[in-house]
């Protein structure tokens, strides 16, 4: 007891407040009073889901600035609801998801619900530019769907490098037919990332300049559940820093079972995550129930940006405090030099936690990490993680892509990277399912959206991913999630070995890393028409074009109508967006967007 309530000192103390983002009443929507602001989610096992489903699940989001100290030291966060990580939203497959978001963080925003299909609601994925006009500063804007999954999910801000600056939260998805429903006692949530002393808006502005080579920003710490250890006498002089930021704790009861479910929502950061003592049994990659075989127990989990696990922790050691271990893999980084932004950062990689057994007192671990061994930058044990249920990839493709991952240097000497010689740039007024609403055929598109079309109904489309340079990519697929089919060295065709695809079991998943100078073959099946972006989660890439958009059955497509809110946030951003040019103030990131739209001039 008194452990957990020094750890409540130590939220309060170093700004913190978490709490459940508790499904409110419809017509209690706007009263952000009425909401319980005291449970926290991210140390206590989750909370039962009330009231039957499928439901509809109403949630308000209040988008604001405010000061917190994650690893102690202090920064403008940019929140959901003052809170980092954000709040937990909890729903049943099936349930509908109603969530109200009000922009008051002085910049446009949007939401992406991370590994969920959208179908038939493409323009609610939350993407600026390919799926929604950004949210203006001070207006509303309601995403509404339905949830066809279940697992472990997250959300994060979709508009430039925004959600490295906090806005990231934890959507969960429950199932009553889990297969693994019964194999745990209590559920809890952990988040591992990388974090930045530096708001995004500055780095990304160093990141595009001309004549950087420096590669990207590196990273002040390293965190579990938003909470990290910073060696606070490396801070500048002037700067608030609390070097008592308290250890993120998980409590546990020798003889019960554990869900973690563990989430990596870094801007560029490949972790590992163990809990010494106690081998963790992989369940669920991404939303997929995996097969329970030996080979999913493993000592650490690696973690790629955006990825997600479920793991099975069985108490059954001695009553003691455990370390939870979530270490950055710094040879995932490029190595920095004396050009690289943040050169002098005083990182920590390894981040650690407590696993402690009830009972236990208030000693510090004396428990010893399992010795290392990871094979770098990949991704986990494919047959760690062979879906529960068979199956099969399918064999007939349809629509055969190509994408070879580009990097060059422009006329002004600024870094790119792109797919296939072309580096992507978004209409932030403009998104491209609006444009294909009004009938513009995407193949007459300027080169530079990156646009890939498919129109057979539930065609299998085929992704073979080269990528040549010397640099990690872990990709995610928006809209979908995908059979793994081929992966592995070589990043030329010649490599690849037709005969050798995995079509008979291979791994579900919606991101997967890929390593510098190797190659990855995907399928998914053309069944959500829409307009779904393929891209690098380096969000430092994303910003510098590594981003492919599939534009799913236009023919369909191009029938829908865009619900008039959404279609009314781009009035209101073209607005927004004329008097900031006119204003003498803006704030960088609007600097940023009209840096963009001037870039869209020149051409
Ligand atoms: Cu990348």
């Amino acid at each position: 007891m008194k452990f957990k309530i020094s750890l409540i000192l130590g939220f309060i103390l170093c700004g913190f407040l978490v709490t459940i983002a508790t499904p409110i009443e419809l017509e209690k929507s706007n009263d952000l009073k009425s909401r319980s602001a005291s449970e926290s989610y991210l140390f206590d096992p989750l909370p039962k889901l009330k009231g039957n489903s499928p439901k509809t699940r109403y949630y308000h989001f209040e988008l604001k600035v405010i000061k917190l100290s994650p690893d102690g030291f202090e920064r403008p966060v940019w929140s959901v609801d003052g809170q980092y990580p954000g709040p937990l939203i909890q729903a049943n497959k099936g349930d509908r998801l109603v969530i109200n978001v009000t922009n008051n963080l002085g910049d446009p925003a949007t939401i992406h619900w991370h590994g969920i299909f959208q179908r038939g609601t493409n323009w609610y994925d939350g993407v600026r530019g390919q799926t929604q006009c950004p949210i203006p500063n001070r207006v509303s804007f309601t995403y509404n769907y339905t949830l066809e999954q279940s697992g472990t999910f997250w959300y994060h801000s979709h508009f430039l490098a925004q959600y490295v600056d906090g806005l990231i939260g934890v959507l969960i998805v429950h199932d009553r037919e889990d297969p693994y429903l019964n194999s745990y006692d209590e559920e809890y949530v952990i988040t591992v990332s990388d974090w930045y002393h530096s708001p995004s808006a500055p780095l990304l502005i160093q990141r595009t300049a001309p004549h950087y080579t420096g590669g990207n920003p590196y990273p002040d710490a390293a965190l579990i559940s938003g909470l990290g250890q910073y060696n606070c006498s490396a801070a500048p002089v002037g700067s608030h820093c609390n070097p008592n930021v308290p250890p993120p704790t998980y409590n546990v009861q020798k003889g019960k079972k554990y869900r973690f479910r563990i989430i990596n929502t870094s801007a560029y950061s490949t972790l590992t995550f163990s809990i010494d003592n106690h081998p963790l049994k992989v369940i669920e990659a991404e939303g997929t129930p995996v097969k329970n075989v030996s080979v999913a127990t493993v000592k650490f989990l690696p973690i790629h940006i955006a990825q997600r696990y479920s793991v099975i922790l069985n108490a059954n050691q001695p009553v003691a405090n455990y370390y939870i271990r979530a270490s950055i893999i710094d040879s995932c980084l490029a190595a920095r030099t004396n050009d690289t932004i943040n050169y002098n950062s005083s990182i920590n990689f390894n981040a650690t936690g407590i696993l402690h057994y009830h009972g236990a007192g208030n000693n510090k671990p004396k428990s010893i990490a399992y010795p290392f061994t990871f094979p770098l930058c990949q991704d986990l044990n494919a047959n760690a993680i062979r879906p529960y249920k068979d199956s099969p990839a399918p064999t007939k493709v349809t629509n055969d892509f190509v994408f070879e991952i580009y990097f060059a240097r422009d006329d002004d000497d600024v870094a790119h990277l792109g797919i296939n010689n072309s580096s992507f740039m978004p209409f932030f007024n403009n998104p491209t399912n609006l444009r294909i609403m009004l009938q513009e055929n995407y193949t007459d598109f300027d080169t530079d959206q990156n646009a890939y079309g498919y129109d057979i109904p539930n065609g299998c489309v085929q992704i073979t991913l080269l990528n040549n340079k010397t640099a990690d990519h872990p990709f995610h697929l928006h809209g979908h999630n995908f059979w793994i089919v081929a992966q592995g060295p070589g990043a030329f065709l010649s490599n690849i070995s037709k005969s050798s695809y995995n079509l008979k079991n291979p791994v579900i998943r919606d991101t997967t890393m890929v390593p510098r100078l190797s190659h990855v073959v995907i399928r998914y099946i053309a069944d959500n028409p829409g307009v779904w972006a393929f891209h690098c989660h380096i969000e430092w890439h994303v910003e510098l074009g590594l981003v492919a958009q599939l534009i799913e059955r236009p023919t369909e497509f191009s029938n829908e109508t865009l619900p008039d809110d959404v279609r009314a946030l781009c009035l209101e951003y073209n607005s927004y967006s004329k008097k900031q040019k006119r204003s003498t103030f803006t704030l960088p990131k609007d600097a940023m967007v009209n840096r963009v739209q001037m870039y869209r001039k020149e051409k």
